[in-house]
């Protein structure tokens, strides 16, 4: 069942009902000013930092869901009913409703009784505000009265304190209501930096800035007292919770459209502005109030959205695909590409599922980020890899997050997750092989932002592997520390004095538990640096990674293999996990995955026996599981994984960020079908018609679908922020479609489904353009087999780079068996 459809071509997802199974949001804004969106027009909004900057306030784990939001109200002034256009929060009953969630921003549509209104809402490019522009038409036969409300919850800044500590927040609440323009002061008495304004393009008949006399006592947000009197108070917040809510009326003759624009923002008041003396406590309004009335004209507002459009235009354009396959297209021209530069964005800090209070920037996470934004943002993917490294510490080991205001490592989380530091390779990998931009290698990068530490960005990733060298476990495999990229496999219990094994959260380097994803996550960084070193001249170099490579290769073949799979590490006592010696959590994807996508096996067969294994006992109609059997207790000595009920999360889950490495790997042995087969499995694109079951918003990612254990089997969580957005589209347009860049040039490898005659495709490439054809025989199987590039024949499959503005003209051409 659906509730929606796409709409391609103005790239936009069309929600047809607003009880959705959860609320499906968007995001607005892509630069400072940042803000969640539901199809019902809850959520929020923050400048640059979800914690520390909350513009709106929100209440999580609601009831019913998603109340709090940018809600307007409208109300027949003649009869006395009302009801939100937004369907939330009075859930009156809709004639009419449609939501259109766009790319960084959303239009909520809706009629009732021939009232009809339609609200967009986005943040204009290089603005610090958001706009609502709503346009009101009468569709009667006669004129209508109305009285139009917006509302909005100030949050007093800091989302974690704003939640918590009422005795004070109670307290400190202060608004300034100036020319029909709300403003939220709160805090700049003693800071006199930021604040926040609320404006509307007609002068507003009414306004309230106090919750309670807004809402009244006893009162929700479905059945405000001014709303259902029809005039707002005037009440002006001293402490308590500031609103802001505009009382406009409209008096519209029939089949007459009105306008009304609102403009929420944030301002910071200039450095050493001569109007802003210190101990001044006037709110200094100068440097807002042009920019106020600039955006509240409809000629500004046309066109600061045009000029967002354009801007997807110009960032979706690096690579646009016409497959055969239409939820293949709209995900990677459109939906994931999205997705992937929201993740850029947002990191992990804000969506349905994240607080905005929690969590900084991964190292593990940005650096994944990162492939799958880097051909569309090169510039701010350099930023990025300097950012993140500069985090690092001397050791090579990592932060595991750090804060995205101060960028400094969260020594609350500390260290200790022992694959963090090898994505760094693989990211700068990634940044290399798109941009060819070698200057970075050697950028001066500090360890731990420690002014005079700075080396070059080289000799960090040659410490990340290193990090790995120097903690190396009983069987020569790396130590899996706190845990790999599976947060929850925390295998280093120790035994406390009574000989009774625990659990630790601290850094567990200590312990000796190793890990096999990390061995081959670390023989495709070795392999990679090894390239990079050759490309800077570094013969010895480059044969000392080599070498390293293969040593690691020749351990996991040794200690790695189970006889029909990679097994998954060994535990704190020696014992094998994911080995069929374990009554549970028997096979675990992620080594499947990253050693054939390191090479491992690929040679004497282990890996497409691996693949098989991966099929047999991991793949579900709704995507591959994280592991088999699921654990079905708690083990103290597993650690996370084994406190999940089977079927959620790390015990069994579907993560859709392991899926595409299993896409890769069978690219990588040639199969074609089975990738692109588990690559339908989890696009949501292709589950949109199940979205009863799905839950999640059909046109992301979500980060896990309950596995075959669940009750749920088939149910998403934890849409938006996740790496499965890069990662999937690294799958699909790497790997299957074969577009692939490479230190040297652009290969064009696919391995595509059998059924398929080809595709085509237009990628920009280190500043040329590359029209590219792919042709093949349908029913056909195997490789690229002849390649023109400008009507030339090039031996292999890669395209070299071609100077900057050039437009070629590549022709691939697979033969097949
Ligand atoms: C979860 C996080 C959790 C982490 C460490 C991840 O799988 O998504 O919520 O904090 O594991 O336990
Ligand atoms: O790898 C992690 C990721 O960094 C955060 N979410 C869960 C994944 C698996 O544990």
């Amino acid at each position: 069942m659906r509730y929606g459809h796409f709409d391609d071509r103005t790239r936009e997802y069309v929600i047809e009902r607003p009880d959705t199974p959860l609320p499906w949001i968007n995001y607005l804004g892509t630069e400072e000013y940042f803000g969640l969106i539901s199809n019902t027009a809850g959520g929020y909004s923050f400048y640059r930092d979800a914690r520390l900057r909350r513009l709106t306030r929100y209440r999580y784990n609601n009831a019913p869901l998603d109340v709090g939001g940018r809600y307007l109200y409208l109300r027949d002034d003649a009869t006395g009913d009302y009801w939100s256009p937004s369907w939330q929060p009075t859930r009156r009953d809709l004639d009419d409703y449609e939501c259109r969630h766009g790319l960084s921003y959303t239009r909520i549509a809706s009629a009732r009784r021939g009232i009809r209104a339609e609200t967009l809402y986005f943040v204009p490019l290089g603005e610090t505000l958001e706009v609502w522009r709503a346009t009101v038409t009468n569709e009667r036969d006669t004129p209508a009265e109305l009285s139009l409300f917006s509302a909005v919850e100030f949050c007093l800044w800091d989302a974690q304190d704003d939640a918590t500590n009422f005795q004070r927040n109670f307290s400190t609440g202060q608004v300034e209501v100036d020319g029909g323009v709300i403003y939220h002061k709160t805090e700049y008495r003693e800071r006199r930096d930021h604040f926040a304004y609320f404006a509307c393009s007609q002068m507003p008949d009414g306004f309230d800035t106090q919750r309670e006399a807004f809402l009244g006592a006893y009162r929700g947000w479905d059945r405000p007292a001014a709303v259902e009197r029809g005039a707002a108070s005037g009440s002006v917040a001293h402490g308590w919770s500031p609103i802001g809510s505009h009382h406009v009326r409209l008096s519209l003759g029939p089949g007459e459209s009105r306008e009304v624009i609102f403009v929420l923002g944030y301002a910071e008041n200039p450095r050493g502005d001569k109007f802003d003396p210190p101990g001044s406590q006037t709110l200094n309004k100068r440097h807002v109030r042009p920019v106020v009335e600039h955006w509240l004209r409809p000629e500004t507002v046309a066109k600061g959205f045009a000029a967002l459009t354009a801007h997807w235009d110009r960032l979706l354009g690096a690579l646009r695909v016409s497959t055969p396959d239409t939820d293949t297209d709209r995900m990677v021209n459109i939906w994931n590409a999205y997705q992937c530069l929201v993740t850029f964005n947002l990191s992990r800090s804000a969506s349905s599922f994240e607080s905005g209070i929690g969590r900084g920037m991964g190292f593990r996470d940005s650096n994944q980020d990162l492939l799958g934004f880097v051909h569309i943002l090169p510039e701010r993917a350099r930023e990025r890899i300097l950012d993140i490294a500069a985090t690092q510490m001397a050791t090579g080991g990592a932060y595991h997050q750090y804060q995205p205001l101060t960028k400094r490592g969260n020594n609350d989380i500390g260290d200790g997750f022992n694959d963090d530091p090898l994505w760094l390779v693989l990211g700068v990998s990634a940044y290399l092989k798109e941009t060819g931009d070698q200057t970075i290698l050697d950028e001066p990068v500090p360890f731990d932002n420690e002014p005079g530490s700075e080396v070059s960005l080289y000799e960090h990733l040659r410490r990340s592997l290193q990090y790995t060298l120097d903690r190396l476990g009983p069987h020569g495999l790396p130590l899996i520390g706190r845990a790999d990229w599976n947060d929850c496999l925390n295998l280093n219990c120790f035994s406390d004095t009574s000989g009774e094994p625990f659990q630790t959260t601290q850094n567990a380097t200590g312990g000796q538990a190793e890990s096999v994803f990390i061995a081959g996550q670390f023989v495709l960084a070795a392999k990679e640096l090894a390239g990079i070193a050759a490309l800077r001249g570094r013969p010895e170099e480059e044969a000392e990674y080599r070498a390293a490579a293969e040593k690691m290769t020749g351990t996991v073949t040794e200690h790695g293999w189970d006889g029909a799979w990679f097994r998954r590490a060994y535990d704190f006592y020696g014992y094998p996990i994911g080995s069929g010696e374990n009554d549970e959590g028997q096979i675990f994807v992620e080594p499947q995955g990253m050693c054939v996508l390191a090479g491992v096996g690929r040679e004497d067969g282990l890996a497409a026996r691996a693949l098989d294994s991966v099929a047999e006992r991991l793949a579900t109609p709704h995507g591959i599981v994280l592991q088999q059997p699921a654990y079905s207790s708690y083990r103290i000595e597993l650690g996370e994984i084994s406190t999940y009920p089977p079927g959620y999360k790390e015990n069994a889950g579907i993560f859709c960020h392991t899926n595409p490495w299993i896409m890769i790997a069978e690219a990588i042995v040639g199969n074609g079908d089975r990738a692109f087969d588990y690559y339908r499995r989890i696009n949501p694109s292709a589950r949109e018609q199940l979205s009863e079951v799905h839950r999640c918003e059909p046109y992301v990612y979500a980060q896990m679908i309950a596995g075959r254990d669940a009750p749920t089997h088939g149910e998403a969580k934890n849409s938006w922020l996740t790496g499965a957005a890069a990662w999937n589209f690294v799958a699909v347009t790497q790997w299957i479609l074969g577009l692939r860049p490479e230190l040297s040039g652009l290969r064009v490898d696919p391995v595509l489904p059998a059924a398929w005659p080809g595709f085509t495709a237009t990628r920009a490439y280190r500043g040329a353009t590359y029209e590219i054809t792919v042709r093949k025989p349908a029913g056909a199987t195997g490789r690229v087999t002849r390649l023109l590039v400008d009507g030339e024949r090039v031996e292999g499959t890669l395209v070299p780079p071609a100077p900057a503005g050039a437009v070629v003209r590549v022709e691939a051409v697979v033969e097949g068996a």
